[in-house]
């Protein structure tokens, strides 16, 4: 068995891993990255499309904006459809010039393991760690199998990133957190087709057959995603009839409809909201989405990993330059808030916009006053502009 020293052990190159790492060696900072899946497949996994501004800045701040900039496609707004209608929304007039950009989750992941790369630290894949120990002593370890082979990392600590499957959470003592979980009784299933866009931002539609959502990935490439049953066989789903039902949904009065190509790829994803608290137990920091899930339809998970990982990245510079732990100390409970904003947003805009299995005709009249009510008020929209833009990190 080996056994190497470093400063942060990063269980999972994620976006979440992977940027932390890269920060921390902005700060002059030593960390090994352990991720368990083939570098292959982190890089080709397809995900979140949709940056925040700030998340775009920050990427930009630090080195990792040159591709983001040329390729990223910023958009300085969103329709929303209901009633055969499309409303648009403004983002950037009602948020004083903020904006989104569409950049895929894999993009960000490339570039994150090519600055990981030029940086010489070391990022293992193939590499699960089995097991988080010694969480009670100041040098906690990640042991892992590398290449076969037993490997203990010792660590002054330890950063969870390993998403909602990970193993960093279930190492934490029961009884320690408390979780706030909801499965969501819905899922969606999400294609990507080589057809050019064939509107220049994405439409989130509320449609009595379900929700749909029309985003892109490139000038070439269209992702769309359609509501569908958590169960829901892919085999159900031909591509004449995925075609038929976006169709369906997403056509507009005004002759709008989704360009259609090949399908490369699809899958079905579930929904589901879920919190830990605290995001902390002792050496251990968990970050990204091994401590929240939100429901996709706020475009919030990625960006919440980034917000994360920031502020784990400044309390640990805090305490290897001035030896303060008030960073380290106030991490979960600040990480916490921005999450659960993110949270009732994803929840609200999930309600808005999806069908409900069972549901009265009150439910449906109220769900439609909600939107009605939200493209007639200019408070209204600023509200949904401001959260799906995405607070200055702070
Ligand atoms: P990840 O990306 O899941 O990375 C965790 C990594 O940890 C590895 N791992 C381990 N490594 C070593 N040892 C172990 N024992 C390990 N166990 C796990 C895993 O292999 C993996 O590489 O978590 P991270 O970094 O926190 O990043 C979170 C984001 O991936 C996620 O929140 C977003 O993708 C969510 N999301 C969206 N977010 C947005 O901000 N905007 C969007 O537009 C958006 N759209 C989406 C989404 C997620 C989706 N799916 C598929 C869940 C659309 C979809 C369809
Ligand atoms: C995506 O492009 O994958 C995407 C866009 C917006 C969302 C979720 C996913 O809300």
């Amino acid at each position: 068995m080996r056994e190497t020293r470093t400063s942060v052990g990063i269980v999972g190159a994620g976006p979440a891993g992977l940027l932390l790492g890269h920060l921390l060696t902005r700060a002059g900072i030593d960390s090994v990255i352990v991720e368990n899946r083939s570098e292959p497949h982190v890089v080709e996994r397809v995900r979140a499309g949709v940056l925040e501004q700030n998340t775009v800045d920050l990427l930009d701040e630090v080195g990792l904006g040159d591709r983001l900039k040329r390729e990223g496609l910023r958009h300085e707004g969103i329709y929303l459809a209901f009633g055969g209608r499309r409303h648009h929304v403004d983002l950037s007039a009602l948020t004083g010039g903020r904006a989104i950009t569409v950049y895929g989750q894999n993009e960000v992941v490339r570039d994150l393991i090519d600055a990981r790369r030029r940086s010489c630290r070391p990022l293992l894949f193939d590499a699960a760690a089995v097991r988080v120990a010694d969480l009670e002593s100041d040098q906690p370890a990640i042991h892992a199998r590398v290449g076969g082979e037993e490997h203990t990392f010792r660590c002054d600590f330890i950063a969870g990133c390993d998403g909602f499957h990970g193993i960093s959470r279930a190492a934490i003592p029961s009884g320690m957190l408390t979780i706030y979980e909801r499965t969501l009784p819905c899922a969606w299933l999400g294609i990507l087709a080589k057809a050019p866009p064939s509107s220049r931002e994405l439409v989130y539609c509320r449609h009595s057959r379900g929700f749909a959502l029309f985003s892109m990935r490139s000038p070439e490439v269209t992702r769309l995603y359609l509501q569908c049953a958590p169960d829901e066989p892919l085999d159900a789903w031909p591509d004449h009839r995925i075609w038929e039902e976006l169709r369906t949904r997403l056509s507009t009065d005004d002759g709008w409809t989704p360009r259609e190509g090949a399908i490369v790829q699809k899958a079905v994803t579930p929904m589901r909201s879920f919190m830990v608290e605290p995001m902390r137990y002792r050496r251990l920091f968990l970050a990204g989405d091994a401590a929240h899930i939100v429901p996709p339809t706020g475009a919030k998970g990625l960006n919440l990993a980034v917000a994360d990982v920031w502020r784990l990245a400044h309390a640990f510079d805090g305490w290897y330059r001035h030896k303060t732990t008030a960073d380290l100390d106030s991490y979960s409970d600040r990480a916490l808030a921005r999450a659960w904003r993110a949270q009732r947003f994803s929840w609200w805009m999930t309600s808005l916009l999806h069908r409900v299995d069972g549901a009265d005709p009150f439910d449906e009249r109220r769900q439609w006053a909600d939107l009605e009510y939200l493209v007639s008020s200019r408070a209204a929209l600023t509200s949904l502009a401001e959260s799906y833009a995405g607070a200055p990190l702070s």
